[in-house]
């Protein structure tokens, strides 16, 4: 039988990494709002998660930070002449527009993209469709660069199908709304996707609709669209997997997490022989600690010794509910026997855990050997990405720096250094 096995690719930190306070209802990029961002320290974090995740046995793959600031993006907002024109106009113009358009928010890579493994669909193949992170301004420009870099990453259509986005009127917010029930890994899954209800404090980012048209074009047999929680989005949960994550047989998620947890749970007990759900009841964690310590934006992955590992971001060590949870829940006689903390504090202030960092991928060892290897990454590549970062990314951005066009023509400078070690590569 063919062997599968799940590979993490995690954005790449770009050199623009700020704190503009640009996303309401993530009440870490509100809280952090106007502090001064360290770019290169933020990227090399990046990076030694996914150098944890090497060490673990686990494959690994990044995508690029995307050309910041977007120039063809400021364009269509009548912003012309030579590239600082465009820059310097749009920051006296439209300073949040901007802000917008210099934002690193493409490292959040769980919302590059929805994915459906092959034993899902029904040509066989993996389908992906780029999230159009329609719903927050300085995100709805990011999917025509994740599009171009699905299509590098996996060209060959005998075992990709990569899409392009759901119409813009209707947010899909990609894997950040996804789980997928499958024991084993390989066998068909359950796909569920999770879409929140506006009318609270905060937006809802994922609609139905958007749900239902990926499943549909991915040609996904056994699909469950359910709702997320109210409470969880008015607590801070602008994503579902701030409030839960699945893998294989298990489900992790919150007491509060969905709207009606019990027909979620009734569904895939049906579906699934050996389920477990991990469910973390309020009493012990509240919404606010989930929110605060991002316990659930975590990886959950088997390793290559068949156990089940927890990367989870230091906060959840940090704070005593999910610490004490964690201590109770995690060990060998458990479904999940151990957990690995890492600092992802630059990426935590802007709201973006662990498993916001990265998309899974699951490839057949096929489908493995067509992915477009200058993506995927070992230890020596991971030394060329840090040296690159050492090199050319900002050691930091304070909010004035973004009106400056030197800060602008170092940032365009980096991800040129990027693009070109790249394309030397690149197969
Ligand atoms: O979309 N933060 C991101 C965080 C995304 C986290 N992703 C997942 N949960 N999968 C967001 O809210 C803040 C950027 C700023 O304010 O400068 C931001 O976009």
């Amino acid at each position: 039988m063919t062997a599968f096995r799940e590979i993490n690719f995690d954005g790449l930190i770009g050199p623009s990494h700020n704190f503009a306070g640009l996303s309401v209802g993530n009440l870490a990029a509100t809280l952090h709002a106007g502090e001064t961002a360290w770019p290169r320290r933020a990227a090399l974090q990046g990076l030694a998660k996914m150098r944890l995740m090497l060490s673990l046995g686990m494959g690994q793959g990044f995508f690029a930070p995307h050309v910041r600031p977007n120039l063809g993006w400021l364009r269509h907002f009548g912003f012309d002449g030579t590239p600082a024109q465009v820059c310097a106009k749009a920051w006296a113009e439209e300073p949040t527009l901007f802000a917008g358009a210099i934002s690193a928010s493409a490292m959040w890579a769980a919302n590059a993209a929805t994915v459906s493994p092959a034993p899902d669909t029904a040509d066989g193949r993996i389908h992906f469709t780029p999230a159009n992170l329609s719903t927050m301004a300085h995100r709805s420009h990011e999917w025509p660069e994740t599009l171009a870099q699905l299509r590098r990453i996996f060209p060959d259509p005998r075992y990709f199908a990569v899409h392009e986005p759901v119409p813009g009127r209707f947010g899909d917010e990609g894997a950040a709304n996804f789980m997928r029930i499958a024991s084993p890994i390989e066998e068909q899954g359950t796909e569920i996707m999770v879409y929140g209800q506006g009318g609270g404090p905060f937006p809802a980012r994922q609609t139905p609709e958007a749900c239902r048209a990926i499943f549909r074009t991915h040609g996904i047999e056994d699909s469950l669209v359910i709702q997320q929680s109210p409470e969880a989005i008015a607590a801070g949960a602008f994503h579902n997997d701030v409030v839960a994550v699945a893998h294989e047989n298990i489900l992790l998620a919150h007491e509060q997490a969905f709207a009606d947890k019990a027909a979620l749970y009734a569904a895939l007990e049906e579906r699934c022989a050996d389920l477990i759900i991990l469910e973390v009841p309020a009493s012990e964690v509240s919404l606010a600690d989930a929110c605060a310590s991002y316990l659930f934006n975590s990886q959950l992955v088997t390793l290559p010794d068949g156990s089940r590992a927890l990367i989870l971001p230091v906060e959840a060590a940090e704070t005593p509910a999910t610490r004490a949870w964690l201590d109770r829940n995690v060990g060998a006689n458990g479904p999940i026997h151990a957990a690995h903390f890492i600092d992802v504090r630059e990426s935590m202030h802007n709201g973006g855990g662990p498993a916001c960092l990265r998309l899974r991928v699951l490839l057949s060892e096929e489908a493995e050997r067509a992915v477009n290897s200058a993506h995927l990454l070992d230890t020596r590549g991971a030394d060329a990405l840090e040296a690159l970062i050492g090199r050319w990314w900002p050691e930091r951005i304070a909010p004035s720096d973004i009106a400056l066009p030197q800060t602008w023509e170092a940032l365009w400078a980096a991800t040129t250094a990027l693009g070109d070690y790249l394309e030397t590569l690149t197969p």
